[in-house]
């Protein structure tokens, strides 16, 4: 993408409406514009990040073997009476009256449209185990949407449900779901750490909440500090393996780790002193087992191996996918702006032309471009006509991962500067070896 032809809006003042570092950015490198309270129209820049995000979801939920579908957004008030919320969900839920006078609302969740689906269309317990999922726009109608993306009334999230035979076998949706989070939020750069929560309007006491620690986060945590050195890596993992899937769980939720809402200052005292740790996290994503709450209320049974009609177990489980933009930035910015992990980053790679129209220089940056794109890899040329101060600047506010800039002096010695915007480090290369340096570290990501 050439500079001089997209649209990016990015803004030279802080906006005073913004408190944290990752909403202040957001709207200086024009991502996100708000329309109303906590509802935002998605930039092209921010778009293109939450596309990426999407990707690695859907990529890691079908590696583990759930069904991508979609569900609508608004839905039909009946279906929420038939498991009894429709009265206990109050204010957050936004109600809607269609022109026949029916009550509708805009789903802030899915479980009562799920088992819908599943009750109308299976019988048998031969058709499970299920696991279906999708990634919608929910709304809830928060009290107070702040900090952008990270609270909003509408955001976007990934949705999905397990229904299964047995307790085990939903346990092992749970523990598939939870092996499945921790890569994708590893793939996205980022730490996130399971710990204990509450149930909530969802439901059922099994429950774990992913965090992220970050100074800016809305919850309160309490945990063993050694949990912090646990990597998921590149390990394989094969997700029909009980076992496997089991020990990771374990791996990752044997020490103390809690929400406020779970913590417990007995078991917290056992940790020993130096490792004891309570800070602030952002909920990035939040797994639950609620074995046949919904299957019960609204009849969603099959017929076992010995022709009984028997509710299946369930549980549900989220990704906070728009809030992830938010976290992502708390996690990685500086003060001059966001530094995007290479696995999320809206395009691969920077070119800044320090002399326009210069007729060696416009031709190197067009190579350059022409060679990474070849390369499968999106380049965003700053071709506009501005100073070098003013295109560094926005460089550095949009956290591209990798800069090269191109000038008349260093062509002359056949060579380009590529920086790397998390160290600020810069080499000068061959524009051939720079391409090489950057499509390699994409292709081992
Ligand atoms: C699990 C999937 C559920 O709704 N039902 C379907 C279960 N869980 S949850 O924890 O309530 O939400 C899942 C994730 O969505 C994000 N989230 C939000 N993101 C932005 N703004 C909000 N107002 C908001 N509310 C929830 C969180 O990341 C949460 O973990």
């Amino acid at each position: 993408m050439r500079l001089s032809r997209y649209f990016l809006p990015v803004l030279k003042e802080t906006p005073a409406e913004a408190q944290i570092v990752s909403h202040r950015l957001m709207l200086r490198a024009g991502m996100i514009k708000q329309a109303s309270a906590g509802i935002y129209s998605w930039l092209p820049l921010g778009f293109k990040v939450l596309r990426r995000i999407e990707q690695i979801v859907h990529e890691e939920q079908q590696r583990a073997g759930h069904i991508p579908m979609l569900m609508p957004t608004l839905q039909s008030a009946d279906l929420w009476r038939e498991s009894g919320r429709y009265d206990d969900y109050g204010q957050e839920m936004l109600r809607i009256t269609d022109r026949h006078g029916r009550d509708m609302l805009y789903g802030p969740t899915n479980e009562e449209l799920i088992t819908d689906i599943f009750r109308s269309n299976v019988a048998s317990y031969k058709d499970l185990p299920l696991t279906l999922y999708h990634i919608q726009w929910k709304f809830r109608d928060e009290v107070r949407p702040r900090f952008g993306v990270m609270r909003g009334r509408e955001f976007l999230m990934k949705d999905g449900y397990n229904f299964d035979l047995t307790k085990d076998d939903a346990l092992h949706a749970y523990n598939r779901h939870l092996v499945s989070y921790l890569r994708s939020y590893e793939r996205m750069g980022l730490q996130a750490i399971p710990m204990r929560a509450d149930g909530g309007p969802i439901g059922g006491d099994y429950t774990h909440e992913f965090l992220v620690l970050a100074e800016t986060g809305e919850s309160e945590v309490f945990y063993d500090s050694d949990i912090t050195d646990l990597k998921f890596g590149d390990r394989e993992i094969d997700y029909d393996d009980v076992a496997q899937c089991q020990s990771v769980l374990e791996e990752f939720t044997s020490r103390y780790a809690r929400t406020d809402e779970t913590h417990d200052e007995a078991v917290f005292a056992e940790v020993p002193e130096a490792r004891r740790r309570s800070a602030r996290g952002i909920e990035v994503g939040q797994i639950f087992y609620f074995g046949t709450k919904y299957s019960e209320a609204m009849g969603a049974t099959v017929i076992d191996a010995e022709q009984n009609q028997v509710p299946v177990h369930m549980g549900s489980h989220g990704i906070g996918v728009s809030r992830l933009l938010g976290a992502i930035i708390e996690a990685s910015h500086d003060d001059k702006g966001i530094i995007w992990p290479e696995g999320v980053t809206p395009f691969h790679c920077g070119i800044v032309n320090l002399k326009q129209g210069d007729e060696a220089a416009d031709a190197a940056c067009d190579a350059l471009y022409g060679a990474l794109t070849a390369a499968g890899l999106e380049p965003l040329y700053d071709d506009r006509k501005e100073r070098a101060g003013g295109k560094f600047a926005t460089m550095d506010l949009i956290g591209l991962p990798w800069r090269i800039t191109v000038g008349p002096r260093g062509l002359k010695n056949g060579v380009v500067e590529l920086t790397s915007r998390k160290t600020g480090e810069s080499e000068e290369l061959t524009p051939e070896a720079a391409v090489a340096k950057v499509v390699a570290r994409y292709a081992a990501l």
